[in-house]
């Protein structure tokens, strides 16, 4: 009943996801490096539509310009051979031990002008590549200490930096927009942008704040407690959600990067339902790792079982939908009633504050004792997750 991935699905992966050593804080690596090409071939096998990288995950920090395009070469030649695109590039802004305060809100200027340049640089591959979504994520931009930052100043040098890309993008003529992906510590103690509601209206002062959306992380909202599904409802609202991150978090704790739906599963039905149901057509893309514990057969199954999960939640909530009890359910909890605007069509203020019905006449006693029905609807919910109805 579940088809294998196909293009349409639009599944990417990062390099780094697959490409993972799984070197961790506390032990090595337990598997060998992973060749790019080889990558790329895999991943079409098992039916993903499209790859992402950081530009050190393709060309290795501080390469020559020979071994820098060789590389590339190699990487281009894989795509054309397997039709895989590039939907989204991003920048190592983090790894080097020059970003151990930051890049854009470095405390040293030099630093903030290198990781301009860093970016700009892979900008220009990422136009070459027919990118169509550049991402920032600032996992250094934060602190430790509150005696480390200024956090006026830091802001002010972020909206700089996202300022003076989105200029670079403009002036180049490539068809990039941005996107900063939201979260809210680790690898710092405390990082800027926290969450996706902090990145939002971050965004809304910035000079070209049209060409600048979020990239929500699953596990990266959820490390902070907060409802994943809720704050990609907001960035759909606002118009914002240019591209996000799959995978797997089992509440607040280090970032676990799990198999999309192996953390908070009610969580990933309801946002799958919302993607397939709220307009959202951009890259459904796994930013994950295969646990420590696997091999490379172990990978690739990881890498199969993102993809399988999503189109299972896909097809559970297209059930979900077209259940006739559902929908009763729905009508019966007044959920389609929330699109109803609240004043008539034409009513001002001055006419509801006239309105007798809406307040002086208004049986509080009878609309308070109305049950909801939410119950039945979670639960129904449940059964369609469960595969207890058809
Ligand atoms: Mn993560």
């Amino acid at each position: 009943m579940v088809n294998r991935p196909a293009r349409e699905d639009k599944f990417s992966f990062g390099l780094w996801t697959v490409g993972w050593q799984a070197a961790d804080p506390f032990g090595a690596a337990t598997r060998p490096a992973l060749d790019a090409v080889e990558a790329v071939n895999r991943l079409a096998e098992l039916g993903a539509w499209g790859i992402t990288f950081h530009d050190d995950d393709l060309i290795p920090f501080g390469a020559d310009v020979v071994d820098r395009d060789r590389r590339i070469t190699r990487f281009r030649a894989a795509l054309d051979a397997t039709g895989l695109v590039v939907p989204m590039v991003t920048t190592n802004l983090f790894g080097h031990p020059v970003f151990k305060d930051g890049a854009l809100t470095s405390n040293d200027r030099d630093i903030r002008r290198f990781a301009l340049r860093k970016v700009m640089r892979n900008m220009d591959l990422a136009a070459e590549l027919g990118a169509s979504t550049y991402v920032l994520w600032g996992g250094r931009e934060g602190s430790e200490t509150d005696a480390a930052k200024d956090v006026g100043a830091a802001l002010d040098r972020y909206r700089e930096g996202v300022d003076t890309l989105a200029q670079y993008v403009l002036d180049q003529g490539y068809g990039l927009r941005l996107a900063l992906e939201p979260k809210p510590n680790e690898p710092r103690g405390d990082i800027f942008l926290p969450t996706i509601g902090h990145a939002l209206a971050f965004i809304a002062t910035l000079e070209h704040h049209e060409m600048v959306g979020v990239n929500p992380e699953v596990g990266h909202e959820q490390m902070a407690g907060l409802n994943f599904t809720h704050g990609i409802g907001q960035a759909l609202w606002q118009g914002k959600l240019f591209h996000l991150d799959l995978n797997g978090q089992r509440g607040p704790r280090y970032d676990q990067d799990l198999i999309f739906g192996h953390g908070d599963l009610l969580s990933a039905f309801f946002l799958v339902d919302l993607l397939e149901h709220g307009g959202y057509d951009g890259p459904r893309h796994f930013d994950y790792k295969p646990l420590r514990t696997e091999d490379a057969d172990g990978v690739w199954a990881s890498a199969a079982a993102n993809m399988r999960s999503y189109l299972l939640l896909r097809e559970r909530a297209r059930a979900y939908r077209a259940d006739p009890e559902v929908q009763e359910a729905l009508a019966a909890a007044r959920v389609p009633e929330l699109a109803t605007p609240t004043l008539a069509p034409g009513e001002t203020p001055a006419d509801l504050r006239a309105d007798t019905s809406a307040f002086e006449d208004f049986d509080t006693d009878a609309a308070a004792v109305r049950g909801y029905g939410f119950v039945r609807l979670s639960q129904l919910a449940l059964e369609h997750v469960l595969g207890a109805r058809s």
